[in-house]
């Protein structure tokens, strides 16, 4: 039983929730609904559904707050990480229900990502890794394009943290139309964002190697050989892509770069990037060397770089600066970014986790993973004092140490494990407390209710062990509030029992009010790590694909569109081209036959104008699916290296005559 205090406090909850609902009443439907009168609702009807389901007052009001009649839309949407299932997954908000899984470096078979389309295949090899295609990534931030600080709608970012890779999605088609490989690193992980204009994408190294990765130096020699670093990708809008040749890289100690938060508004041109493990602790239990959780957490403090990005593109372009060149990504080193001013340290405790810059861009929330605080660096303080010099030191690649009681505004003690911090549009900060499973909720300089200003004011249970947090545009130069979202990582008894991998948590919880409220639970698949929540009507997605031929990741009429009438097999020694149509429900051609050792390609046009009118091409036995939406023109190609009879079909339900549109290849 769950606790209700019978009739009396339900319906004064519920009269409640139905005003806190007074705002969301503006279909003409909800309008008439409560032109009925308040008496309507307390129907008995809908009382007797309140009692069976053992609801609280609270619950329904979390219902009411989460529900979306039929045929209506959210308001935001939601991308989500999908972790180490390597794609994103993108949710409505607030009823949290799954839209679209959008493959980026895994592969998915219902869209036909990875499992024999050409495009696929390019993008697979511009990902590839020390010289091998992978087929898995392991997604943490993903970041959307803004412009002037505000999201603008037009592409995605994601990194994968185990092949120090970055996908671009464009938000166009949802569809990943890039994937670029880091030469110089193995992992990356603060790839988190991009800069107020989208100039560049900032991806920072995890674990520290030798530049590049792919040579090999002892790990005796950590100190000496090894490195990390951040490499800025200049983004092109429009052709959609991360420019290698034009990126510089700013090299930095093999400490472990973690997380990145951008300057804006008054820190626009900076970088700040902390780090773990200056212990430059390297694993080998072999030896007697302590595991790495307690080699690299000895320090009470690691360092935050500080970098001048924008004054490094200036003097790049000026000629100014020295850099030497590594696998083709131009790099400035240690001493050199030291000499130009560009590159300071600051210590931060303890085993640090988020770099997270309010709104304006004037503070920088930092948590220590093992302390209770979180520290909020003032960008004015860290200017005053590399103008002042004022150093504490170098550390061991002579990188100059600004003075931490100089560059803090004030420490906030928060609970255990802090991670993460967003902020909302009223003026508040949250930060999600891994040990603590809770979301703490404080006030920046000013308290926006009255309250003392670097203040706790209330901390939110959640369920379990929270990793990020999302507030709605919470990353931006203003956030839209109203909404936050815990990344939990673990799940435990939320959700029905699927066997021993328990479903990541997501929960949503309700930010308006003078007290946060958790509207729901949302078990979901991956790992997602860190989400970014978008007004829904900033986005323009396509319905349909511009014109027939269209290939989506080149962005242009593909040379092997095939028109209707034009559709041919062309023989040409072993190499038999097929140029093919789709329409409801049938192929042209729906027969094709070719001799065993024959290289077929197939290049299937989609000549359907109709929305949602994507067709399917499953290849029985040559582990092929294409899926082709209206106007795409997608290819593949194989060896028909087996004899038999092997029927090709849409493996989209596009019309009652479905399972009529189908074709024969027979190979001989
Ligand atoms: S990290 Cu996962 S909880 Cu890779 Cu952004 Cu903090
Ligand atoms: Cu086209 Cu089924």
């Amino acid at each position: 039983m769950k606790n209700i205090n019978g009739k009396i406090k339900l319906a004064a909850g519920l009269a409640l929730a139905l005003a806190a609902l007074g705002v969301l009443a503006l279909t003409p439907l909800r309008r008439s609904f409560a032109q009925i009168g308040g008496s309507a609702l307390f129907s008995p009807g809908l009382e007797s559904i309140i009692k069976a389901r053992e609801l609280t007052p609270g619950d329904v009001e979390a219902a009411l707050k989460t529900f979306v009649p039929p045929g209506s839309y959210d308001d935001y949407m939601m991308f989500a990480s999908g972790g180490q299932a390597g794609n994103v997954l993108v949710f409505g908000i607030p009823s949290m229900r799954l839209l679209k899984n959008i493959p980026v470096f895994s592969q998915d078979s219902w869209q036909g990502f990875g499992v024999g389309d050409h495009n696929t295949r390019d993008l697979f090899n511009q990902g590839k890794a020390a010289g091998q295609v992978q087929t898995w990534g392991d997604v943490h931030h993903p970041a959307l394009s803004v412009t002037k600080g505000l999201y603008d709608g037009e592409f995605l970012f994601v990194n994968d943290k185990a092949n120090g890779r970055i996908g671009v999605v464009d938000l166009r088609d949802f569809k990943a139309r890039q994937i670029v490989k880091n030469p110089l690193i193995a992992t990356n992980h603060c790839g988190a964002k991009v800069t107020q204009d989208t100039e560049y994408y900032v991806e920072g190294a995890q674990f520290g190697n030798p530049l590049p990765y792919t040579d090999f130096a002892p790990l005796s020699r950590y100190k000496e050989d090894y490195r990390g670093l951040v490499t800025f990708w200049p983004f092109d809008r429009s052709a959609g892509k991360l420019v290698q040749d034009k990126s510089f890289t700013v090299e930095l100690p093999p400490y472990w770069q973690d997380l990145g938060g951008m300057g804006k508004g008054v820190s626009h041109g900076w970088v700040f990037i902390n780090t773990y493990n200056t212990e430059m602790a390297w694993p080998d239990s072999s030896q007697g060397k302590p595991p790495i959780e307690i080699a690299a957490s000895q320090r009470e403090m690691d360092y935050m770089h500080v970098i001048h990005w924008k004054k490094v593109e200036s003097l790049l372009k000026a000629g100014k600066i020295k850099t030497k060149t590594i696998k083709g990504m131009r790099v400035v080193p240690i001493a050199e970014a030291v000499r130009q001013g560009v590159l300071y340290n600051i210590g931060e405790p303890k085993s640090p986790h988020g770099c997270d810059l309010n709104p304006d861009g004037r503070f920088i929330a930092v948590s220590g993973k093992l302390d209770p605080h979180a520290t909020i660096f003032s960008f004015h303080k860290i200017m005053k004092a590399i103008e002042t010099k004022n150093y504490e030191g170098t550390d061991p690649y002579g990188i100059p140490i600004l003075k931490f009681k100089d560059t803090v505004e004030a420490q906030v003690e928060l609970g255990l494990g802090p991670l993460h911090t967003e902020y909302d549009d009223k003026g508040y900060a949250y930060t999600s407390l891994f040990l603590d499973s809770a979301i703490a909720k404080w006030t920046l300089d000013k308290g926006p209710r009255g309250e003392k200003p670097w203040t706790l004011v209330e901390k939110l249970s959640v369920h379990y062990n929270v990793g990020h947090l999302t507030v709605a545009g919470g990353d931006t130069a203003k956030p839209y509030g109203k909404y936050l979202v815990a990344l939990n990582k673990w799940s435990l008894d939320r959700a029905l029992p699927v066997g021993p991998l328990h479903p990541q948590n997501l929960q949503l919880i309700d930010i308006t009010g003078e007290k946060m409220q958790l509207l729901s639970d949302v078990p979901t698949v991956g790992e997602p790590h860190y989400a970014a929540i978008i007004k829904a009507d900033a986005l323009k997605p396509w319905k349909i694909y511009p014109e027939i031929g269209f290939n989506p990741l080149t962005g242009k009429k593909s040379p092997t569109a095939t028109l209707p009438g034009k559709e041919r097999v062309v023989r040409d020694g072993k190499n038999v081209h097929v140029y093919m149509t789709a329409i409801r429900s049938h192929f042209i051609p729906d027969r094709v036959h070719v001799k065993q050792g024959d290289h077929v390609y197939v290049h299937l046009t989609n000549i359907d104008r109709a929305q949602d009118a994507t067709h399917g091409f499953a290849l029985s036995s040559y582990n092929i699916n294409l899926s082709i939406d209206p106007g795409a023109t997608v290819d593949t190609d194989f060896i028909a290296d087996r004899s038999g009879v092997f029927p090709w079909y849409c493996s989209e339900f596009c019309s009652a005559l479905h399972m009529e549109m189908m074709g024969y290849l027979t190979v001989k």
